[in-house]
């Protein structure tokens, strides 16, 4: 078995829900062949990563998947390259609002996940769910993560990666349903072995 570190978004920018944990919240314990670690995460740029990567080291992750929301997206989209920049538009759940800066000084421009993006992608469209990989995780506190986990497991066999996903019907449109995206998180990570 392979141990799973995946995690979910607090609410973020004034709203209440985040489908992002309540997917995360709702997989089985094991999927394929790994065994699931769930966690809730902050949305606060560095803090957020810091526990993610405590945690992974904590529970020696052979992979890492961190999940998160995309207002306007109609799919769910694994995130093929994270970049070294934090460029909020919004202030995060601390009243961070940081413009231009690094994610980490000492670290390229940019990653690429570590997780097999396209075949995640193809096999969340196998089970009938819209899904494409996505060139851009933003410059917000998924960007964060996924670049901080990328820049920490390098080198490592480590597997980092980031799915972002749709809203729920009741936050608007576009929209997907919560059982869709829990199944389309399923499809995600047996495609990861
Ligand atoms: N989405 C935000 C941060 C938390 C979340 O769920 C983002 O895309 O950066």
């Amino acid at each position: 078995m392979k141990k799973l570190l995946i995690t979910g978004f607090a609410p973020f920018g004034g709203g209440d829900i985040n489908p992002s944990w309540q997917a995360v919240q709702a997989l089985p314990d094991r999927v394929g062949d790994c065994v699931l670690c769930k966690m809730e995460i902050p949305t606060v740029f560095a803090d957020a990563a810091a526990r993610v990567i405590a945690k992974a080291d904590e529970i020696s992750a052979d992979m890492v998947l961190s999940v998160g929301m995309a207002a306007g997206r109609d799919a769910v989209t694994p995130e093929r390259i994270a970049v070294n920049i934090r460029d909020a538009r919004i202030p995060d759940n601390a009243g961070n609002h940081p413009r231009g800066e690094f994610v980490a000084v000492d670290g390229p421009a940019a990653y690429f996940a570590t997780v097999p993006v396209e075949k995640m992608a193809q096999a969340i469209r196998d089970k009938n769910i819209r899904a494409t990989v996505s060139n851009s995780a933003g410059a917000y506190v998924c960007n964060d993560v996924m670049y901080s986990l990328l820049h920490r497991f390098a080198g490592t066999g480590v597997k980092a990666g980031f799915i972002h996903v749709p809203q729920l019907p009741q936050q608007g449109t576009p929209s997907m349903e919560l059982e869709t995206i829990t199944a389309a998180l399923v499809a995600a990570i047996e495609a990861c072995e």
